[in-house]
């Protein structure tokens, strides 16, 4: 496997980065991820806009131009033969003393991984998702906004960590309120009353790019999408839940906290979204 490192294409064994780089030391960069379909990069667009955003709330300044960074990403993707698969672009902070400041790192660290996607057994699709509610809240967006795709994911891992104990393959985490934030890696939705509803970002979520696909995509079917805080107890009383995401598109959830969702399979909004999505993605 090819791996871009800052200038360049590298061999895999040659793609390393200092056990001196904050990125390690500190969680100090940020990422995306992106899909490819059928050789198209998926929403690049959103992806870099969002990964110069959550750079500029850092105070991490990007060292490559947009133009740059395309073709790098272009280059890597075309290097390593894929045409449906998965990107991770990373850049971090840098090397550095040890202490906190950022701004002894002198050069961010950029690389560019196009590997193939580990998915969900289509099985799951199928079926639907059994998820648990965890007990780790969801960070404070005045303490580390979740808005900002960072390199530090312990507060989603701590909640994945609840939901691998509680055998189920997500979690869902609630902010400081009480209201839902996003599950660990997508975006939350439900359908009550015919209505599509998901937790405006400021509840304490990424601002997922799936979920504004989605929520675009609702609405050229002229269905009703909006957003609005959700308690638990929506997330019980939902006629349908799913969730959305780069890795996952769009799967149905189908029982949380032993709470089975509607008929206990994905519902009719699911499944249309799940097609619509799929013709969309591998259409543009
Ligand atoms: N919330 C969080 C916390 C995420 O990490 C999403 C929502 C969905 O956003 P997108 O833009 O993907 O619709 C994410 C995305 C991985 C992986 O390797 C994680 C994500 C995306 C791709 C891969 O775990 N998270």
């Amino acid at each position: 496997m090819k791996i871009w490192l800052n200038d360049r294409l590298v061999e895999e064994a040659d793609a390393k980065v200092s056990v001196f780089d904050h990125g390690l030391l500190y969680g100090d960069g940020v990422f995306e991820g992106i899909r490819v379909y059928s050789g198209r990069i998926f929403e690049f667009d959103a992806h870099l806009d969002r990964l110069y955003r959550s750079a500029k709330a850092i105070r991490l300044e990007i060292p490559m131009s947009r133009e740059k960074l395309v073709e790098a990403t272009e280059k890597t993707v075309a290097a390593n033969g894929i045409s449906d698969g998965y990107i991770r672009l990373v850049v971090t902070r840098g090397v550095g003393t040890l202490g906190l400041n950022p701004f002894v790192c002198k050069n961010a660290q950029l690389f560019i991984i196009a590997d193939k996607i580990q998915l969900y057994p289509q099985e799951l699709y199928e079926k639907g998702l059994r998820v648990i509610s965890a007990s780790t809240i969801r960070n404070h967006p005045q303490s580390l906004p979740p808005q900002i795709k960072s390199l530090n994911y312990l507060n989603n891992i701590l909640a994945k960590i609840e939901a691998v104990d509680a055998n189920a393959p997500e979690a869902i985490m609630y902010n400081l309120q009480g209201y839902v934030a996003e599950a660990t890696g997508d975006n939350v939705f439900i359908v009550a009353g015919g209505v599509i509803y998901t937790p405006p970002v400021q509840a304490g979520s990424l601002e997922g790019i799936t979920r504004d696909v989605v929520i675009k995509l609702a609405k050229a079917e002229k269905l009703k999408a909006a957003e609005r805080n959700l308690t638990r107890f929506d997330l019980y009383a939902a006629d349908e839940m799913f969730l959305t995401g780069t890795a996952a598109e769009v799967i149905g959830v189908v029982n949380i906290d032993g709470r089975i969702i509607g008929s206990g399979k994905p519902g009719p909004m699911t499944t249309l979204l799940r097609k619509k999505f799929y013709e969309y993605a591998h259409s543009k």
